[in-house]
């Protein structure tokens, strides 16, 4: 099945928030920041501001009627600045004006006086001030200690990775407007319906009964909108609510890379432990996270760095704590595989080191050690692996022996351009970490014409999760698609909604779809089978009509479904489903906090450009581990999508903050992500079909983030692309890999 939004996509007809047609009277507003990073305000002028043309009022924290706190996890993010401002952007002030051009004017005419604090933006300088946002959290198994001593090898380093722009087309935005006794409709471009109306409930100081948030579509969110989706809806619900008039923020693309966070930047140390067969028998890490000014997300994404500090190997010897370090950046957040591929990057770089000093390939070490079904994890899970599998097929869909010849061969004729290669296995557990938030609900309608509308938690951010939901019903029903019709995300319909994220979103709301889709297929039986007369078990839809013992009775869908109405049966179900299964002690960290892993591994080759540090992705191969994917062509997108968007945040994408905590890379002029020059030349896939059971939605695992890690391969080709060309570079293990970087690798050496 074609991914449904292709059609008005493609003419330009999908409704995006700016989309949404604004009603006369409406307000545009506008947030003003902190133009410092950290200082205690002195005093706030909004006079001159106030009596700029257009200005309806400029409102402060002193206007908000309930708390002034916005912190999902831990309650240390005020709405807008009272006394003290933590980072450059952080809001202090919401203009509301009669159009955006009268708000941007108004927002310059505002006066701050701050006393200046220290600018914190490094997390280790956080860590050794005792800044950390929530106490350091240690995933143990085994003994380390008594494993490095029989380690022939020891190998001790350091791995960072920086942050990463969310650059969703669609940039933050909301339009509230007011309803009867005290209520507010809110559009808003979110991955948390329930998030904005929980928060925007504890700043009006209202139940969230009273509040409606409806979601059509987001031009894209990545994790970006999981959380801070949150802020701009409730200014907008906020000025709603207070002046009775539909207000409507949609943020300028330099806005919105000012004032949201990014993906945590992480750097770590970590110590690992080969036996003489190249066993890895120990690692020690610890991970310091740049977590911002607040918690946001930050001690979840933390979490699951813990979960994915082993990737895909099996190591029965850890020891791995983290650190989430408050900086005076904007606060850090969700962002596609939260936290996973921060800590993936510093096991992949231990094993390069290792492989490096032993003069050895990666590879070698990578495959020695793939996590076999029946082997435990640090955080207590057995596995059921798919890694080897994975690992294999894409070693018999090449002759890497010949490839590594060839490649060879090429490096010793050109002096000026050199290739490198890399294996990128991956694993990635599928679930909210936070196992209450596996659940979900699904509303299902049947109209007396036969036709479907379905409503779900599900929010549709090009991910196609809509779609997969109306195949869901099509096929437990067995009509056409073109019966069913996906409602947009609504509290009011769906409530207690988990935030689109997690990678979870199909299987979770597909269940629930599942669910009420089965439990009124029953009852639509139960109907043919009374006016049949036959057994409730010889009813079978087949494409629309029904079967008595597998003969066609002359009776259609439609018919059936009237009957059902006539019987006054209820055609509409609400279906909730929660994972079974799941379960994790903190006080222990020790569980089963995942329904199911995905594997995969990816081979990337790449040429470097030995003269100007830049380089090309000649070829991505990757076989992975789809189960059976009940729509090829979209989860062949996420796999494209995630890959390119990884290849971005290990190469060109550099984040750059001065020392005031002022980001310097605030424009797409200064922050370069892939474009279609620079994808890999050749991408492709390979499904590796597996007919195992597991807890996804019809079998077909979970796509969204895992295919963004086989990105981390090309860090490590560029690297040993370079290392051919100098063996002696002192190119460190620190993404993004710049074409700047390379150059100076490339003409570096250890004694520099
Ligand atoms: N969000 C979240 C996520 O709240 N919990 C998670 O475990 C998660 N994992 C990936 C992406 N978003
Ligand atoms: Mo996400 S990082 O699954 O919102």
């Amino acid at each position: 099945m074609k991914n449904i939004d292709s059609y008005t996509h493609t003419r330009g007809e999908s409704v995006y928030l700016d989309d949404i047609p604004t009603l006369t009277g409406t307000l545009y507003g506008m947030v003003f920041g902190s133009p410092l990073a950290h200082g205690k305000i002195i005093h706030l002028d909004i006079s001159e501001a106030m009596v700029s043309e257009g200005i309806v009022r400029i409102l402060t924290y002193k206007d908000i009627p309930g708390k002034n706190q916005i912190g999902g996890i831990v309650p240390d993010e005020p709405l807008m600045a009272e006394d003290e401002v933590h980072y450059n952007g952080m809001p202090v002030a919401f203009v509301v004006a009669t159009s955006v051009e009268a708000a941007a004017a108004a927002v310059k005419k505002i006066k701050i006086e701050i006393d200046p604090l220290p600018v914190i933006t490094n997390p280790r300088v956080a860590k050794a001030n005792g800044s950390l946002i929530v106490p350091p959290r240690t995933f143990k198994i085994g003994d380390i200690n008594k494993a490095f001593a029989e380690c022939k090898y020891v190998i001790e380093g350091t791995a960072e990775t920086n942050g990463q722009e969310h650059l969703y087309i669609e940039t933050q935005g909301a339009y509230a407007l007011p309803a009867e006794n005290g209520a507010i409709k809110v559009y808003s471009s979110t991955q948390g319906p329930t998030a904005v109306q929980r928060h925007m409930a504890d700043v009006l100081g209202i139940p969230m009964h009273r509040i409606e948030v409806d979601v059509t579509r987001l031009g894209g969110g990545f994790g970006g909108k999981e959380d801070q989706a949150t802020p701009w809806a409730i200014f907008c619900g906020l000025a709603s609510f207070l002046l009775k008039k539909p207000v409507k923020y949609s943020l300028h693309r330099m806005e919105d890379m000012r004032m949201t966070g990014k993906r945590n930047p992480y750097t770590s140390d970590y110590k690992i432990g080969l036996d003489q067969h190249l066993n890895i028998i120990a690692y020690e890490v610890e991970f310091y996270q740049n977590a911002g000014a607040s918690a946001d997300l930050s001690p979840a994404v933390l979490e699951r760095t813990l979960f994915h500090t082993t990737n895909s190997y099996f190591i029965p010897n850890v020891t791995a704590t983290a650190y989430s370090c408050r900086t005076n950046l904007p606060p850090n957040t969700a962002f596609r595989g939260f936290g996973g591929p921060q800590g993936m990057f510093v096991i992949e770089s231990a094993i390069a080191k290792a492989a490096e000093h032993l003069g050895i390939s990666a590879s070698v070490i990578q495959q020695k050690n793939l996590v076999k079904t029946g082997d435990e994890f640090p955080y207590g899970q057995i596995i059921e692996s798919e890694a080897k599998v994975c690992w294999d097929k894409l070693h018999d869909l090449n002759d890497i022996k010949k490839l590594e010849i060839e490649i060879a061969d090429f490096n010793k004729k050109n002096i000026l351009y050199k290739k490198g290669i890399s294996f990128m296995p991956i694993c990635f557990g599928i679930s909210f970490t936070k196992t209450p938030m596996n659940q979900a609900r699904a509303l299902v309608h049947i109209y007396t014409d036969g036709s479907i509308n379905i409503s779900t938690g599900a929010v549709e951010m090009g991910q196609g999760v809509n779609t997969k939901m109306i195949q869901v019903a099509a096929s437990i029903f067995s009509i056409s698609p073109d019966w069913i019709k996906l409602n947009s995300t609504n509290t009011y319909r769906i409530a207690n909604t988990s935030p689109s994220a997690a990678s979870a979103t199909a299987d979770l709301n597909g269940r629930a779809v599942q669910v009420a889709c089965e439990a009124l297929l029953e009852r639509l039986k139960t109907i043919a089978a009374e006016s049949l007369q036959c057994s409730v078990t010889d009813v079978e839809i087949k494409e629309e009509i029904i079967f008595i013992n597998g003969q066609s009775a002359d009776m259609s869908w439609k018919d059936l479904v009237m009957a059902g109405y006539l019987k006054r049966i209820s055609l509409s179900e609400h279906g909730h489903y929660a994972t079974p299964g799941l379960h994790f002690d903190m006080s222990k960290e020790k569980g089963h906090p995942f329904a199911y892993h995905v594997f995969g591994t990816a081979l990337t080759s790449v040429t470097v450009d030995c003269l100007r540090g830049t380089y090309e992705v000649d070829a991505v191969q990757l076989v992975h581990d789809f189960g059976t994917s009940m729509n090829p062509m979209i989860d062949k997108g996420q796999i494209e999508g995630g890959l390119v968007q990884g290849i971005g945040w290990m190469t060109m994408e550099e984040i750059v903050f001065d020392e005031q905590g002022r980001l310097r890379s605030n424009a797409l002029s200064t922050y370069k992500v892939p474009d279609i020059y620079s994808v890999p030349k050749n991408i492709d896939i390979h499904f590796l079909d597996t007919q195992n059971d597991n807890l996804a939605i019809f079998k077909s695992k979970a796509v969204g983030e895992p295919p963004l890690m086989y990105g981390i391969g090309t860090f490590f080709a560029i690297r040993n692309a370079i290392k051919a060309f100098n063996p002696d570079s002192n190119i460190e293990y620190a993404a993004p890999m710049t074409p700047e970087k390379v150059l100076l690798g490339l003409y570096n050496t250890k004694n520099d």
